[in-house]
């Protein structure tokens, strides 16, 4: 299967749930009222749009049908698809590399994809011709070790690890002496989701990035936040605490294949500044994709 056939695949549930349903309104009512707007409203909310962007969305929709005359309900599908695509701009997920090695620190609740999604990364950048390190810095959950230790042999990289328990600041310290050794190009460093509480969560970041400063002063440095699609709304909080802490610099939707609330997308685009630049679309390898607004609305359409 080829990318965009990959992304449209797992943005099947959430195609059944924005675009059928709304073709089935569409083709219903016939004619353009109040009543077609309101369930567009419905239909917009339950795949996770959010309130507010929707009531924006479906506000312009309104002034778009006067200011164009559209009179045919069907032609309203495609002032939608065009709004969407506006909201979303031609972003297109892309990481700085210019220096070797640069950083990427992968953050996030426990349980949304960090690990697998930093696996999938890793396997990307080699394909790109990337030389990488990962660095297992989830030393606070049980087995977090082991985990990535699998990814990182599944996309054939190096990995940096100390025992469970260890400062994860020490463990991101030895692999930036490795990755400057065996001249990698980018450092992926995994962090922990959970710990006893979110302020030791927070100090434990920012200890990281210190030792990263002063390190590799000169590094380009990406951070990913890395959020779980299936939990609609509470991701876009999500990454509200997470940019208190950390200086987000990029978000990895993961699980869209799970999900019908994919919706989300748009309304992380319209209620953060931060750029979606990856998106998981399942569980396998290669199962993740550079974002790309133009294909993501072709693929929901
Ligand atoms: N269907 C699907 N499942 C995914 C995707 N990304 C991750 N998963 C699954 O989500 C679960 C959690 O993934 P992890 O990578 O362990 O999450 P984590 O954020 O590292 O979790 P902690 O280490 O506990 O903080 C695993 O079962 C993954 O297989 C995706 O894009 N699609
Ligand atoms: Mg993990």
């Amino acid at each position: 299967m080829g990318f965009f056939e990959k992304l449209k695949n797992g943005l099947k549930k959430t195609r059944a749930e924005i675009t059928d349903k709304i073709d089935k309104i569409l083709v219903s009512m016939g004619k353009i009222d109040e009543e077609l707007f309101e369930e567009l409203e419905e239909v917009l909310i339950s795949a996770d749009l959010g309130v507010e962007t929707t009531m924006e969305i479906v506000e312009e929709l309104r002034r778009k049908v006067k200011e164009n005359k559209v009179t045919q309900a069907v032609d309203v599908k495609e002032l939608l698809k065009d709004q969407l695509a506006n909201i979303l701009g031609d972003e297109k997920g892309e990481l700085s590399f210019s220096t070797t090695p640069s950083v990427i620190v992968v953050v996030g609740v426990n349980g949304v994809g960090k690990t697998t999604s930093i696996g999938k990364i890793s396997y990307l950048l080699k394909q790109m011709g990337k030389k990488v390190v990962i660095a297992a810095g989830d030393t606070f959950r049980a087995a977090a070790i082991e985990q990535v230790e699998v990814w990182a042999n599944r996309a054939g990289v190096d990995i940096i690890k100390h025992s469970e328990g260890a400062d994860p600041s020490a463990v991101i310290f030895d692999a930036i002496q490795a990755a400057k050794s065996r001249k990698a190009d980018v450092l992926i460093c995994d962090t922990a989701g959970r710990l006893h509480t979110k302020k030791n969560l927070m100090e434990e970041l920012k200890k990281i990035y210190r030792v990263i400063k002063r390190e590799l002063p000169e590094a380009d440095m990406e951070t990913l936040l890395v959020l779980d699609a299936t939990t609609g709304q509470n991701a876009v909080t999500q990454a509200k605490v997470f940019s208190e802490a950390a200086a987000v610099t990029g978000l990895v939707l993961t699980k869209l294949d799970g999900t019908a609330k994919g919706g989300i997308v748009i309304a992380i685009k319209s209620e953060l500044n931060v750029p979606v630049k990856l998106v998981g679309v399942g569980e396998q390898l290669d199962d993740l994709q550079w974002f790309d607004s133009k294909e993501f609305i072709e693929a929901l359409f």
